[in-house]
């Protein structure tokens, strides 16, 4: 089917609502069966990136960064797991869309911020940090100043809720309408942002080489990252599961030296 409406990356943390807004987009509703698995967003659900076209849009679903389930991850491995993502990744855009959970802005975010930054670099016109869970128009609203110094790269802030699946009938069909005018909702402001226009970041045009160059310095540079902030914060700000790729630990012994 045509991308007449656009085609949309989705990158973000693990449980922050990447395929909710997949199955909203390209299948319009949350009925059964799902075209893009949906998780309780304690795990990562999403294991791999996948294309899915419909109702005039192609939408890129990506594993949620963050909190793998994997225990540390081998040098190679990790190198690997990177130039994938970015292969997987490598594309024209109508949006690029950083996906977060009210309430989640931490350094976790952060990091993961920083590093879609290099990711999609050459692509930041047509960035948009979507916002979930909002439960409506005012937080971001009330928000939207301290946001944008959060995010300065960004130009363009979205809110979207789409409820969850409710067991009873009675719910679930208000429910689904709350969906259904959110979905239209926000298209319409998707639509509205970028107008037709597209873009194409660095790393769709570099080669199998520049990727592997690229996968490494994106590696070397969440190394300096986490190194920075354990200096800055202290390791218990960041004892929790802070991998965004590979464990960083992985990342410590590998690039920075120790700690
Ligand atoms: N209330 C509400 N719940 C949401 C929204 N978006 C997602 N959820 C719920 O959040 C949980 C995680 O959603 P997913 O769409 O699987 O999140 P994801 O970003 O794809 O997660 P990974 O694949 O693990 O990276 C599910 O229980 C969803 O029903 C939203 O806008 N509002
Ligand atoms: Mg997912």
């Amino acid at each position: 089917m045509a991308a007449d409406k656009g085609r949309i990356v989705l990158v973000g943390r693990t449980g922050a609502g990447k395929s909710t807004l997949v199955n909203m987009l390209v299948k319009g509703n949350l009925t059964p069966p799902h075209l893009a698995k949906m998780g309780n967003g304690l795990h990562g659900t999403t294991k791999i990136c996948q294309t899915f076209d419909g109702r005039g849009w192609t939408v890129i679903d990506t594993m949620g960064l963050g909190e793998p389930d994997t225990g540390s991850v081998s040098n190679p491995d990790a190198k690997k797991l990177v130039s994938d993502f970015l292969n997987d990744v490598k594309g024209k855009y109508s949006h690029i869309i950083f996906v977060i959970e009210k309430g989640r802005i931490d350094i976790v975010t952060g990091i993961i911020w920083k590093t879609f930054l290099q990711i999609f670099k050459g692509g930041e016109t047509n960035f948009v940090v979507l916002f979930t869970k909002t439960g409506g128009a005012k937080w971001l609203q009330e928000n939207l100043e301290q946001i944008k110094t959060e995010f300065p790269e960004c130009k363009q802030f979205q809110y979207v809720d789409f409820p969850e699946i409710d067991d009873d009938p009675e719910v679930e069909k208000e429910n689904s309408e709350i969906r259904m005018t959110e979905r239209d909702r926000l298209e319409s402001e998707l639509t509205r942002m970028f107008a037709g226009s597209w873009v194409e970041p660095d790393i769709f045009r570099m080669g199998d080489v520049e990727i592997e160059q690229k996968a490494e310095n994106i590696l070397v540079y969440i190394a300096k990252l986490i190194k920075s902030l354990l200096l800055k914060h202290g390791m218990k700000a960041l004892q929790t599961t802070v991998t965004i790729f590979v464990a960083i630990a992985e990342l410590v012994n590998v690039f920075a030296g120790g700690f």
